[in-house]
């Protein structure tokens, strides 16, 4: 029986499926999680977290074994550090895929059709005082930017090429399976397309990449969505593109300090606005769930983790 710590109050099915096998330790209900954290420092061998485990909490536990994290970006999980201590980080890839494209998607629809506002402006009731509002934009033949094609890229792409459009690509490498168009510089990627999709990780290789200056090569025709990280935009950037004209559109289901996304930002017609709903429906959390508890399972009786992050791939069973 393992020792395992819940950073925060994780879906139930998580829960029960570990404590039917091991102990939880519940720092989330500490009223002094310092020292909750001493308190059980020694024995806890396991850690389930909702994306968050920095070098200090890795530091406080010295026989920690495995880190299991909610959400396949592991930007908020110090994975080099773990990797550094031989402690083992997953994260939940691929389950997630179809809901998170399915998001982009939804968000590029919506913005080349101006869906949110057409729908304030109906609901108003300025269509009976107003008339009939200004034509949208067709998607069939556009040019879609893919930050990021990796898994949920290349969905994203699958999904994108039912519409007609045509797809390019930025990343740090030039992958030789994929028949489209590949960038080595985003900006150069970004004055060429309708649409920039971000879905590349977040931390600190790609924070603030989409700036003022790649906002500008979009241009006011142009439409930027993020449904990747906050911290991949520059969001003062992106708010004074959108404010002037400079930048037509955003869709955004990521913002730089959620759940906070700033009152400049909210006030704005050309932006259509998610809470980080990208997986959120019930049976993709419920298998990102079932992941994080599997891959505490399988440790414990020492087998394999199932879906190991690159960093720690080399510490896998
Ligand atoms: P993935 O398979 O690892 O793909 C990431 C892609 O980003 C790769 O193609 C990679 O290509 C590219 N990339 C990595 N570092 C880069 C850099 N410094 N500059 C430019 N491109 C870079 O990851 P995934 O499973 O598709 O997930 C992607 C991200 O989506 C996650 O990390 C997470 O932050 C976000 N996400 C958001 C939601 C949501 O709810 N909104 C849900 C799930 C995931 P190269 O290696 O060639 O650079
Ligand atoms: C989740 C995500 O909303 O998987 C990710 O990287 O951003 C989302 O699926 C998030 O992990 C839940 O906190």
């Amino acid at each position: 029986m393992a020792d395992i710590l819940l950073v925060s109050n994780m879906m139930p099915h998580i829960q029960q499926a570990l404590e039917a096998r091991h102990t939880l330790h519940r720092l989330y209900e500490a009223s002094d999680p310092k020292a909750f954290l001493a308190g059980v420092a020694d024995k806890v061998t396991g850690i389930a977290t909702m994306g968050k485990a920095d070098a200090a909490m890795i530091d406080a536990l010295p026989n920690l074994e495995i880190i299991s994290s909610f959400g396949v970006g592991y930007d908020g999980v110090n994975a080099a550090h773990a990797a550094s201590r031989k402690v083992m980080v997953t994260n939940t890839p691929d389950v997630l895929n179809d809901d998170v494209a399915n998001m982009a998607v939804m968000m590029l629809l919506n913005c080349s059709r101006r869906f949110c506002e057409w729908e304030r402006y109906a609901r108003a009731g300025e269509w009976e005082k107003a008339g009939d509002p200004p034509l949208a934009c067709a998607i069939n033949g556009r040019k879609v930017g893919i930050l990021g094609l990796g898994r949920i890229g290349q969905d994203i792409t699958r999904k994108l090429q039912a519409f007609g459009c045509q797809i390019v690509y930025h990343g740090r490498r030039k992958q030789d399976d994929q028949p489209y168009p590949y960038f080595d510089n985003l900006v150069a990627m970004a004055r060429d397309v309708d649409f920039l999709i971000a879905i590349c990780p977040g931390g600190e290789a790609t924070r603030g990449i989409v700036n003022a200056e790649v906002l500008a090569a979009l241009g006011p025709e142009g439409t930027f969505i993020n449904v990747a990280r906050g911290s991949v935009h520059d969001e003062d950037a992106l708010i004074d593109a959108l404010e002037t004209g400079k930048l037509g559109y955003a869709g955004l289901d990521v913002f730089a300090a959620e759940p906070r996304i700033p009152e400049r930002l909210r006030k704005l017609d050309n932006v259509a606005l998610q809470p980080h709903q990208g997986s959120a429906t019930v049976e993709t959390r419920k298998a990102m769930g079932d992941l994080v508890a599997k891959n505490l399972l399988a440790w414990f009786d020492a087998k394999p983790a199932l879906t190991p992050v690159p960093e720690c791939a080399h510490l896998n069973r």
